[in-house]
Formats: structure tokens, sequence, C-alpha cells
């Protein structure tokens, strides 16, 4: 039988395990990445395994998130990194060189290859052919000790691109119409792959930013074809050599197909408060603007920041709208200089930010109160920006650009008549000096930790039984910023697990913390599709020092279920939807059986609310033994033994 893009990469990689759809298999990981809002705790569990040289083929330290440095956390962050980094053979990206999947795709990605990332929107990598998944810290620590990265084998998915986006329609537009098709939850245990005649119109960029955004599909990850675009890109990054052609077989079988017609596509816009409310632009009307964002990881590459000068080129940003501009990389910017089309998007009133995440997540700009912002960005979750009651709409460039003209949201093919041609540079400018290379002498290198890095929580191993209450019950669809929020005002705390904790569910519950102090932690409930977004697995040493012992729910996200199983929390899912209404906020609950139950793979049974019922902990072997041991570390440490 023929193979699909991903099937082929997955089996050149494959040292563990089966490829049968759910069941689980280990892959060799090629490459790594990591940013510093993750970065700090995946390399203390990295030296806490005391490896001394990566085992990857590159793994490189990006700064990106944590760039506005209002105290000392965030430099002695950059400084921990840049210092870890050179004595274990990670290549450092210095603040300022850009955004992490920007950068990677420029300088390092390679079709064909395995990347995990300690951040959810390494997918990115997807466009330009390689294997690219967002993953917790300690599973990327792990990988880059040379261990396998584990998933559940993935069912696969056909996106059919069908012709030729016309003017003033863009990538971003397509993958929001996939969204609206597959939903915030169609991705889950899925890959997936974009063929068709449309994708040869589609330049690396823009396949990234399809990719970029599976990650709110809650894909495994998406992937592109390798081929003469792709080529063309390596090439023109001085790179054509690490090229390989890659396409899926004509016989490949997909477990779901979706097809988006691109002649037919108009400008999308996903409205406040999830990455797949969306409605054509023309639809929604003229709304009035605040704000507009242009840049993340999503939509900041050299083509999107030159689609934007040529439309704001001689024009003035309406007087009631905040523009601002984030170019992805230094690559960008500086070439943007070079070439004058940073003077075109200065000289109409736009606002330049450092080329990193910024506004993306909540570090700065935030809107006004009940403001309406227009961003180019991937996730417009109530609260992200920093303003809780803002409204944000996820939209392309042109349209971001386009409306911070005439201050109301407006399809960019009714104002400004023909749609300037952009083409992709034969050469790009390739100036690698903000990235430090690892340090020829390692033992030379003295690890530096600033006062804020404190050591991450280590969980207990599994009693035989549990008793506590419950401590918090949230609905569907609990992202990881409802879990632990961002923004410039937190994310200086993420080597600090004590005081992070303080904020946990801060914007669902504030009592939350308090209370699991109170009571010794105890056991969350959700409902479906609980901890979609980020990576970032404080989201469960946050509730682990807490003392949450099991996260109880409907269904769970991939990476967050991931997560809690690496920190030793019990990811449960209630085998009756049902029992979900019967059970309430500081019930008792208790698991009588758990440690049996976890150990056969039975099912637990869970005594609450004077009630008894059935959850499932749907985890593979070793998941098992992790969850046995009290998280990953503490088996890897037992096996050591
Ligand atoms: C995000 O977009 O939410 C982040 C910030 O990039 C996260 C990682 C993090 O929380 O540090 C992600 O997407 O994984
Ligand atoms: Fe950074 Fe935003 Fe991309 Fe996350 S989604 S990596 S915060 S730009």
């Amino acid at each position: 039988m023929g193979m699909t893009i991903a099937q082929k990469i997955l089996k050149a990689h494959l040292v563990d395990g089966e490829m049968v759809v759910g069941q689980e298999i280990g892959l060799k990981i090629d490459q790594t990445l990591t940013q510093d809002a993750t970065g700090t705790m995946a390399y203390l569990q990295f030296e806490a395994m005391g490896v001394d040289q990566v085992k990857t083929e590159r793994s490189v330290a990006y700064i990106d998130h944590n760039t506005l440095q209002s105290g000392f956390e965030n430099a002695d962050d950059h400084k921990y990194i840049g210092s870890v980094a050179g004595k274990h053979g990670i290549y450092y990206s210095k603040a300022g060189n850009g955004i992490c999947h920007q950068v990677h795709l420029e300088r390092f990605g390679a079709p064909g290859k395995t990347l995990i990332g300690s951040d959810s929107h390494t997918p990115t990598g997807g466009g330009i052919g390689m294997l690219a998944f967002g993953a917790g810290g300690l599973d990327v620590a792990v990988a880059m000790g040379g261990g396998a990265y584990y998933i559940p084998t993935p069912k696969m998915v056909k996106v059919y691109l069908n012709g030729k986006l016309r003017p003033w329609v863009s990538a971003k537009d397509i993958i929001l119409d996939v969204l609206r098709q597959m939903t915030v939850k169609g991705g889950v245990g899925k890959i997936v792959e974009y063929v068709g005649e449309g994708v040869k119109n589609l330049s690396v960029p823009e396949r990234a930013t399809i990719t970029n955004m599976g990650a709110e599909l809650g894909a495994t990850t998406s992937i592109f074809p390798s081929d003469e675009v792709t080529k063309a890109f390596l090439e023109a990054q001085g790179r054509g050599d690490v090229w390989v052609p890659l396409s899926s077989d004509p016989d490949a079988q997909y477990d779901e197909e979706y097809t988006v017609d691109l002649d037919m596509l108009e400008p999308q816009a996903a409205k406040p408060h999830m990455p797949d409310n969306v409605q054509k632009v023309c639809e929604i009307g003229p709304i009035k603007v605040n704000q507009c964002c242009i840049g993340s990881c999503t939509n900041s590459s050299y083509l999107d920041m030159m689609k934007v000068a040529a439309i704001l080129k001689g024009k003035t940003v309406h007087p009631d709208v905040s523009l601002t501009i984030s170019p992805g990389s230094k690559q960008v910017l500086d070439m943007l200089a070079k070439n004058g089309a940073l003077s075109d998007i200065i000289g109409a009133g736009a606002r330049i930010l450092e080329c990193a995440c910024g506004p993306c997540i909540g570090m700065g700009q935030s809107p006004e109160s009940g403001g309406v912002s227009l961003r180019t960005f991937n996730r417009n979750f109530e609260g992200r920006s920093g303003t809780q009651d803002a409204k944000i709409y996820l939209v392309s460039p042109e349209t971001a650009a386009v409306s911070a003209l005439t201050g109301v949201l407006t399809d960019p093919r009714t104002s400004l008549g023909e749609m300037p041609e952009i083409k992709m540079p034969e050469h790009f400018d390739i100036n690698d000096n903000l990235i430090v290379k690892p340090a020829a002498d390692p033992s030379s290198v003295e690890v530096v930790r600033g006062p804020n890095i404190k050591p991450f929580p280590l969980g207990k191993a599994l009693e035989a039984s549990y008793s506590g209450k419950i401590v918090l019950k949230t609905e569907d669809n609990i992202t990881t910023d409802h879990i632990l929020p961002a923004g410039a005002k937190l994310l200086p705390y993420r080597s600090n697990v004590p005081h992070y904790a303080n904020y946990c569910f801060i914007n669902v519950d504030p009592e939350f913390p308090a209370r699991c102090k109170e009571q010794g932690g105890g056991v969350i409930i959700g409902g479906t599709n609980y901890g979609q977004g980020s990576s970032r697995e404080h989201a469960a040493l946050v509730p682990l020092y807490l003392g949450v012992k099991a996260v109880l729910c409907k269904s769970f996200a991939r990476i967050h279920k991931a997560n809690l199983v690496n920190s030793g929390i019990l990811p449960l899912t209630f085998a009756d939807s049902a029992d979900y209404d019967a059970v309430n906020l500081l019930d008792d609950i208790s698991l009588p059986n758990v440690l049996e139950e976890v150990k056969t793979g039975a099912q637990v049974t869970v005594v609450c609310g004077g009630r008894t019922f059935k959850a499932d902990c749907e985890v593979s072997e070793r998941q098992r033994n992790a969850l046995i041991a009290g998280g990953t570390l503490n088996f890897a440490k037992q096996q050591a033994r």
C-alpha cells in the first residue's frame, strides 16, 4: 500500500512500536528547538538527566518570547539558556534574531527530517516538508539526550487544494477556512497533509502559515510536500544541499479528506474568542477597529511584510487605529530596511516592534478596554492579549493592513484596486551573527543561574488509593492560557513555579490557588478538549506543585495530556460523559483502587458525591510506568538504578 508523506518520514524514524493508528510509536528526533518561555524548564530537566552533549543533529535555543525585560528575571533566563546551550552543544539564537519558528524555517529546517520543539507552533516546519511536532519541555530534553519522542500513531487527513488564490486572498484565509471546516478539536490525533495542484502555487512562507496554524486544529502536525518550490526557497537561503524531494504515493490512504477551492476562497476572519469561529470578512461587515497587529510566527515572513509595505506605501494609518508591525526575523527586517520597504511602513505611521512574539503572547500592546484588534496571529483566546474584554479577530496581513488604513474591518478586495505583486527573492540576505555556536571547549563554560530560577517540582509515586476534593470544575475547550496565563506581567515567572502557582486559573476562578493550598491539592474536572493551545508544561508543573493528582475530563488536547503524564498527574476521561454533570466543586472524590487499575490498564473506579462510576486512563505502557513512578523523570531515574 502506498504511503503518505508523513508516514514515509515516520517510518524512516521509527525506533519503537508499530505504526498502527492509536498505538504509541517512538521516533528518532533529528533536530530540537526551544524558546525562552519554556526553555529554562527544558534545560533544567536536561541538566537533571546528566547528559553531557546533545545527541541530535541540531539543537537550537531561541530567545523570542520574554524580551521585554521589565526586571532582571528575563535577562537572567537568557543568560542561563545561553550558557547551558554553549556547554551542551546547542546553538543559541539571541534576542533580536527573531521568532523561533520563522528563524528555524529560514536557517535550520530540512525536508524529511524530524523536529520537536517546546512550542506548539513547531509544525511551522511542515512548510518545508519537515515532520515537526510541538512538545513539552521534558520531551525535548529527552530528545536532546538521544531518547525517542513518543506519540500515538496518528490518523492521516488530506486537505486537497484546488486551483490558485485570487488577488488579495492569502494563505491565512486557507487555514482559517480549514479551521472552519475541521474546528479546534478536529485535528486531535491526526496529521494533516496538503496535496493537489494548488500546492505548487504556494510559496514556502505561505505553506508555513498553514502548517503553523495546524496547531489550532489540535493536529499532531501538518505537512506539505517538498518540491521545486521548497528547493528554490532553500537555495535562496543558501541551503540547497539539504533539499530532498518528498511527496505522497498516488495510492496513499487517508482517513479523512477536505477540500479548499482556492479560486473560490474569500478573505476570512476568526471572530472572538476561538480560532475556529470563522466567517467571511465581507459578511462580518465594517466594524470599527482600534488596533491592527501584523506579525507572529504565523505571518511575519519577508513575503508578508513586503505585501504590507506595498499596501501602506504613500498612505496614512487611520487616526483611530494603532498599527504594530513585528517582522519575524532579523533577516526579514534587514531586507526590508535595505530595499526601502521599511520606510514605506514607517512613513504610513506603523509602530515597528522587535522581531519577537510581542503582542501575540501579551508582551505589550494590549488593546484598550473593549477594544477591537485585528491580528495576523494564530490565537484569539479571551484575555490572551492582556485585555480581558478586548475582541480579537484573526485575519490575513492584507486584511489587517487595509483595515488599518480604513479604520474598519475591510475586505481587502474592495478598497485598493490591484493587488501589488510580490516575488520571492532569489537570494535572502544571510547573516547569522546573532546565532552563537556552542563552545569549542564546553568545560570552560559556567552555567549561570539567576535568583529567579527555581527548581522544578517532581511528582510522587502513585499510592494504592487516592482521596481528596474536587478543586475546580471547568467547561469545554479550556486552553493552557486559562490554566496559566502568560503576558507581560506573568511571563517573567516561567522559571519560578512557586511564584507562578499563585496565578493558576486566575481568570477562570481566582480562588483556585488558595483552595488548592487549603485542601492540599485535589482533582480538576474538565469538559472536552481540555488543555488545548500552547505546549507550556507549566500548565502541568504548576498544578503538580499545587498538589493536583488527577484531571478528570471528557477529552484532552494531545500535548497537554503528554505533559500531565510527564509530571505524574493522572489524565482520566469520563467513561460516560453524563457523569460530568453529577460531580461538583468541593465534592469528596476518591480513587479506591487506582494503583492496581493503572498498573493493569483497567478502568479507574471513581467514587464521588455518593456515586461510583468509571473513568478511562488511556495511556501507553510506557506512560503507565511513568504515572506509577510519579512522572517521567522519576521513572527514568528508577530505570537508571
Ligand atoms: C503560545 O503561543 O501560546 C506560546 C507562548 O508560544 C506557547 C509556548 C509557551 O507557553 O511558552 C506555545 O504555543 O506552545
Ligand atoms: Fe510566539 Fe505567538 Fe508564535 Fe507562540 S504563537 S511562538 S507566542 S509568535
